[in-house]
């Protein structure tokens, strides 16, 4: 990394405290190694702060700046825009359920501005690139924000998101360091950032590649018992070491330790079965989200978040599960210990393996018992309950979830949008307003993610690219774009779990999947320049180059899904 240098700043950034009755507040940051150190104080009444900002003026740009945006949580696009030309998707139009599930600040963006959640790259004509980045999110998340001024001038804001956190008399909170540097790789950057981060919050790294299979983008809701039963018959002849069963088997969202009536041998015959089969037994769920019917919910209505009219507080619409499902306030005491006791139920049950999804939800704005914590610290809060329930050993992926804060609990992440059998966003997600089309579900979106995030693998967690499908019937995936995607998964040697009713898999299928997990391995053991990495993060548009483990793979036409492997 003879390319990257620690910039030392010598521009004292302009502060402001944003929030309700922050009068009596201010900030200071101080030069700190290769960045900022600062902190916020209350010498007035206590008052909620939104948040803090700091504001650098980067002078002048010769030419057009193209800013790296990383997303906030799992399914956030990850892109490259241009200032200027591109507009960030959060404006007023777009429903608040919509940018409270993309953006750690759920309010519209600035008209003009760009935003990147954690870190940002700005690439300005003739100069180096610089990285900005906040090193932790265990107390809040930092949103970078660029925007041109009027005369101009490129001005760059770290904006640390409270989320209303009530702030006492006379207290403070330090907020996480930032650090800057500058050099002409842009995917070095960002891992000296993400190395930093992770040494700070002790990332978890060390889990054994993961191969597997999952049920859902065959089965989606719709499993039942008897299709794992007839996976577990024939997985026998697949290198599958975990074989998780996904959303459908539950009694309700929020009540995951009984089943509905397509499973109706119970939850821990699950677990029973895959472990007879010799696999790792791995589920899905969604702790933090309670149906308002649930018996979750309807036992302990005080155990909901709440709006500030107080209504309970949605945390996700989906259709799928009947409409609406509610937050659980993980600032309560009580939620806590049900979160710590389904986590030991299901690892009793023989599960070691655990899908957390939507876990978002912790961080929506709303009324919550604690009103201090901040959205990271209230997901933080829940992950940690979980982590305590399942024990060390238990393997924790995670999804939904906005990525810094997780690092130090989850074992994995999910690092883009779903994939779908199709490589475009088919028909029924096509409601999507324009400017969110890169994160409905859609093979491509999760194809664009692998290559934007693959600067964190095994640098925060193992990378889960999301589920491969191999199958060429019951798809709306092409030969091609099944390649491009299983080659993909393969170079970014992320997780491999395959997501496919093995009926409909033969021996070409096979050989497909014995060459991605051949070439997975190999990415993901590879070491220093061979690590998975993306050669044209800061291209507009679709990246097209990964590579890995001393492969390449290079999208050839981004409608066709056509590639080349060498
Ligand atoms: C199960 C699925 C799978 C999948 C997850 C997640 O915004 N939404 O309504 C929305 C619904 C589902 C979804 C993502 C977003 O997918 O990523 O792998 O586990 O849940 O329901």
């Amino acid at each position: 990394m003879e390319q990257l240098r620690p910039v030392h700043p010598d521009q004292v950034p302009t502060l402001a405290v944003l929030g309700t009755g922050t009068a009596g507040m201010q900030a200071d940051a101080v030069p700190a190694d290769a960045g900022w150190r600062w902190r916020v104080g209350n010498d007035g009444p206590a008052a909620a702060v939104r948040s803090v900002r700091a504001t650098w003026d980067l002078g002048p740009s010769a030419g057009p700046v193209r800013v790296f945006c990383h997303g906030w949580q799992s399914w956030s696009a990850c892109r490259t825009a241009v200032l200027g030309v591109d507009r960030d998707p959060a404006t007023p139009e777009v429903h608040p359920l919509r940018r409270q599930l993309q953006h750690a600040d759920p309010e519209p963006a600035e008209p003009g501005e760009l935003r990147s959640e954690g870190v940002v790259l700005i690439a300005r004509p003739g100069r180096p690139l610089l990285c900005a980045g906040a090193v932790g999110a265990t107390s809040h998340d930092t949103t970078f924000r660029v925007l041109l001024d009027d005369r101009g001038h490129v001005l760059l804001t770290a904006e640390a998101v409270l989320g209303a956190a009530v702030l006492e008399s006379g207290g403070s909170r330090e907020l996480h360091p930032l650090v800057v540097a500058e050099g002409d790789d842009a995917h070095d950057l960002l891992a000296w950032w993400a190395e930093r981060f992770a040494d700070v919050q002790q990332a978890r790294t060390a889990a054994p590649y993961q191969v597997g299979w999952c049920s859902w983008y065959h089965w989606f809701t719709g499993v039942t018992e008897h299709d794992l039963h007839a996976t577990l018959a024939r997985s026998d002849e697949w290198p599958f070491d975990v074989i998780q069963l996904d959303d459908g088997y539950q009694h309700d969202i929020g009540d995951w330790l009984e089943p509905n009536e397509t499973f109706p041998s119970g939850i821990p015959h699950v677990a029973e079965s895959i472990a007879a089969a010799g696999r790792t037994p791995g589920l899905w769920v969604a702790p933090f989200l309670a149906m308002g019917a649930s018996t979750t919910a309807t036992a302990h209505p005080g155990w909901l978040a709440r709006w500030h009219d107080g209504r309970p507080l949605v945390g996700n619409h989906n259709p799928a599960w009947g409409g609406n499902a509610l937050a659980l306030d993980v600032t309560n005491p009580e939620v806590l210990a049900h979160l710590e006791h389904v986590a030991s139920e299901l690892v009793a049950m023989g599960f070691r393996y655990l899908k957390l999804d939507f876990l978002y939800a912790a961080a929506v704005p709303g009324v919550w018992h604690d009103p201090s914590r901040t959205p990271a610290e209230r997901l933080r809060l829940g992950l940690e309950a979980v982590r305590r329930g399942a024990g060390p050993d238990t393997f924790l992926l995670g999804c939904g979830c906005p990525l810094g804060p997780a690092v130090g609990v989850v074992d994995a992440m999910r690092i883009g949008p779903d994939v779908e059998p199709s490589w475009a966003v088919p028909p029924h997600h096509l409601a999507t307003p324009a400017d969110y089309l890169d994160t409905p579900p859609s093979t491509r979106n999760g194809y664009r993610a692998t290559l934007t995030r693959a600067f964190l693998h095994r640098r925060w967690w193992l990378n889960d690219p999301d589920c491969l499908m191999l199958r060429h019937t019951a798809t709306s995936l092409h030969a091609e774009a099944i390649e491009t995607w299983a080659r993909a998964v393969g170079l970014s040697g992320g997780m491999a779990l395959v997501s496919d009713d093995l009926a409909l898999l033969g021996p070409a299928e096979r050989r497909l999947l014995d060459e991605v997990l051949a070439i997975g391995r190999q990415a993901d053991t590879a070491t220093g320049p061979n690590q998975p990495r993306c050669t044209d993060l800061l291209e507009p548009g679709l990246p097209r180059v990964l590579e890995g483990g001393g492969r390449r793979l290079e999208l050839l036409d981004a409608d066709l899904a056509t590639s080349r492997l060498s």
